[in-house]
């Protein structure tokens, strides 16, 4: 028994790290969240670094009237210059996204830099889900987002720009790593996630700046469309916030991040880390 002294103070402070554990076993009899709309961007389906398995996951756990799809959903460029990386989970999503298209959710695919080839399709459907350069989607609330990927906002290069400011082999390594810094996290039962390239991109200074110009940029040009707000992807660095008046909202990415876009019944938009939601250790089955 603790005493009333003050030594033992301490053991009344709350914890914020302590993250809830808010989806104790998702796709194994956990209720369906109804959310309004799900926004996504930057999977890079074909890669060896897509956390298709860790999405799938997250879809078991919400349904929704809309699906986005923002951009540099499929890597064609990766693959067209390192081959191609298709795992069954990767195969998995694609499916059901075409079977939420077929069952009724609105599906919209906005390409980006990294799948432009699909560029060429804008305006036409396939499998019910609808390709488009961009889309003003209203929310419950009824404040009005433009829907882009984001990369027409990047000043320097049309491709990664992390690739650009951490380098091409430094990006790819520092999020590999971190695939073993998990591992070696859950093995020790640490809770959440951290992630070493999203250290990185703190630390560097030029890449401050570059994530400050982009989610000005974007701001910008939603407030000459005059709209409420602006849902992008591209620059793999989740974030919902306000900027005089307007929402910047980013979906971030499921390579690193694993992170998506909510927008409630009521219009509320939510940023879900996926990552940090506890999950047990995933299924034999699963991690093949
Ligand atoms: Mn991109």
């Amino acid at each position: 028994m603790l005493g009333h002294g003050t030594r033992f103070r301490e053991t009344h402070v709350h914890k914020p790290e302590a993250l809830p554990l808010r989806f104790p076993d998702p796709g194994f009899g956990v209720t369906m969240r109804q959310v309004r709309s799900i926004f996504l961007s930057d999977i890079h389906l074909g890669t060896k670094a897509c956390q298709a398995h860790h999405l799938l996951d997250f879809l078991k756990a919400y349904s929704a009237e809309h699906v986005f799809l923002l951009g540099d959903i499929v890597d064609l460029w990766s693959m067209s210059r390192g081959g191609i990386h298709w795992p069954p989970a990767q195969n998995t999503f694609v499916q059901k996204m075409l079977r939420r298209a077929r069952h009724g959710e609105k599906v919209i695919f906005i390409p980006g830099n990294h799948d432009e080839a699909i560029r060429e399709y804008i305006g036409s459907s396939f499998g019910n889900i609808l390709v488009e350069n961009d889309y003003i989607h209203t929310a419950a609330d009824g404040r009005r987002y433009l829907l882009l990927h984001g990369d027409e906002f990047d000043q320097v290069t049309r491709h990664h720009r992390w690739i650009a400011i951490l380098g091409d082999q430094s990006y790819n390594l520092l999020v590999r790593l971190n695939i073993y810094l998990s591992w070696l996290r859950r093995t020790l039962k640490r809770p959440g996630y951290w992630s070493l390239a999203g250290y990185a991109k703190r630390k560097v200074k030029t890449a401050i700046n570059f994530i400050f110009n982009f989610e000005e940029s974007v701001i910008r040009h939603a407030r000459e469309k005059g709209l409420d707000g602006a849902i992008c992807g591209h620059i793999h660095w989740p974030m919902i916030k306000e900027v005089d008046g307007l929402s910047y909202i980013n979906c971030g990415d499921w390579v690193d991040s694993c992170t998506a876009i909510v927008e409630h019944l009521d219009g509320r938009m939510e940023l879900i880390h996926w990552n940090r939601v506890v999950v047990p250790a995933t299924p034999p089955l699963l991690a093949a």
